[in-house]
């Protein structure tokens, strides 16, 4: 396990509306912004839902392979985009996002109940996730909501392989009304069902956000923050950008002995290509 922490910023998800919370960054331009910034407090990663116009959640190829191009050139953090999109993308749309051609994609190994709708993540979409990725050299970070679906994950490493780059990192992401909770006890439980070598992250979604950061760092975890999991800072306190929630992760890592991971260090740690 690396010493380091990498930190990885979610800064835009495709659940908040920008008309209700509009320090969001929805545009390409705010996203650069965002990715700057936040590259500069200690982010090594991103992992990127992108808007469209109107500023509603998109996978539109064309803008996701500008801005996989914008934060190439304009940062070093390494590109994860996800293929979760919101729960109304069909399928065939988030496969396609693989064709962006990012360093990483998202893969969520299961459907979960998401608030009042459904996260449907079919078997054999999940495989053609996989192959699609490891055809194309893009490394998956395999999104856990609830611990069943680490067994899912060894099914999957078993019957197809392991993924581009060779290496397993894994986000817990806890909190999410029908998935696991996002407390101290279900994480260590999570990490002790981890397929052998595999790193993690993790996320607590709104209040679950601290106790989860915390029990990550001394786990021996990595952390995922940002906009996409909280809107608010501490109690009340709506957050000031994704940059704010960037810095506390470093600022803990760094007290936990442990401090943030830069982008390359991140790449060799996931097997990215440089
Ligand atoms: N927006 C959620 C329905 C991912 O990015 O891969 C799915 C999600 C997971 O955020
Ligand atoms: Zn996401």
């Amino acid at each position: 396990m690396s010493l380091g922490t990498l930190i990885t910023v979610a800064p835009t998800g495709a659940e908040h509306a920008k008309a209700d919370v509009p320090q969001l960054p929805v545009t390409l331009e705010e996203l650069v912004a965002t990715a700057q910034s936040c590259e500069q407090v200690g982010a090594a990663m991103i992992h990127v839902h992108i808007r469209g116009e109107d500023a509603k959640p998109s996978l539109d190829l064309g803008r996701l392979k500008a801005t996989v191009e914008a934060l190439r050139s304009e940062t070093n953090l390494v590109v994860q985009l996800s293929s979760g999109g919101s729960v109304h993308d069909p399928e065939e749309n988030r496969l396609r996002v693989l064709e962006a051609m990012p360093d990483s994609a998202s893969c969520t190994m299961g459907t979960v109940n998401f608030g009042d709708d459904v996260f449907m993540n079919r078997w054999e979409f999940i495989v053609a996730l996989h192959k699609g990725m490891q055809e194309r050299g893009i490394v998956p970070e395999y999104e856990i909501f609830d611990i069943g679906q680490l067994a899912s994950l060894k099914r999957l490493l078993d019957q197809h392989g392991l993924p581009a780059g060779g290496h397993v990192h894994v986000d817990f992401v806890m909190g999410v009304p029908g998935g696991m909770p996002g407390d101290a006890a279900t994480l260590v439980a999570a990490v002790n069902a981890l397929p052998d070598g595999a790193t993690f992250s993790a996320t607590g979604i709104g209040r679950t956000t601290l106790p989860v950061m915390f029990t990550a760092l001394g786990a021996g975890g990595h952390l995922r923050v940002g906009m996409e999991d909280t809107i608010s800072y501490s109690r009340g306190v709506p957050v000031r950008d994704n940059a704010q929630l960037v810095a506390r992760a470093a600022g803990l890592a760094k007290i936990a002995q442990r401090p943030a991971l830069t982008p390359d260090e991140t790449r060799k740690l996931l097997g990215v290509h440089i």
